[in-house]
């Protein structure tokens, strides 16, 4: 089963948005393997958005991640990096599709709630950077066989 790291942006968590937007994902038979709510500091920040080091929002990015305690979560299932952009939507929330999440409670590109993981690359480098092997929980759910088949 792949692996996808997403994180509740400082937005999602004052707007008291974390528990709607786990449940989609709970609810669309993903499986949550780790879990934890931290307040990033500004190096770990730089490390995690690193590829966008050097362009004009970069400091914006920083500052607003590091604005508030965050919401890191680690989601399984079959497609689970691809299935959860869907969900997620665009970048944009304005360009969002309503029905997605950044498109149903977004309006700014600057606070838009929620990361996920944009490949199975990217989840291994950010699931390594945010939790330990032993923060990772591996067990069994009987309703996958309803989700699967
Ligand atoms: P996504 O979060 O959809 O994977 P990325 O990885 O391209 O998008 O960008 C990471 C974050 O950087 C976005 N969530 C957003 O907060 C910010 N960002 C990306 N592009 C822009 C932009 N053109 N203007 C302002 N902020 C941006």
């Amino acid at each position: 089963m792949e692996k996808t790291f997403v994180m509740l942006k400082p937005d999602a968590i004052q707007r008291n948005l974390a528990g709607e937007i786990i449940g989609r994902l709970e609810k669309r038979g993903l499986k949550l393997v780790a879990m934890k709510m931290l307040r990033i500091g500004k190096e770990m920040a730089e490390q995690h958005y690193g590829e966008h080091q050097g362009k004009p929002f970069f400091d914006d990015l920083v500052s607003f991640i590091t604005s508030g305690p965050v919401i890191a979560m680690i989601w399984e299932g079959k497609q689970a990096v691809q299935v959860t952009r869907k969900m997620m939507g665009s970048t944009d929330p304005q360009e969002a599709l309503p029905g997605t999440i950044r498109g149903d409670y977004g309006l700014f590109t600057g606070n838009n709630i929620i990361h996920g993981s944009d490949s199975t690359e990217s989840a291994g480098r950010e699931i390594s950077l945010f939790f330990s092997e032993e923060e990772i929980i591996t067990y069994h759910k009987d309703m996958d066989s309803w989700i699967y088949g």
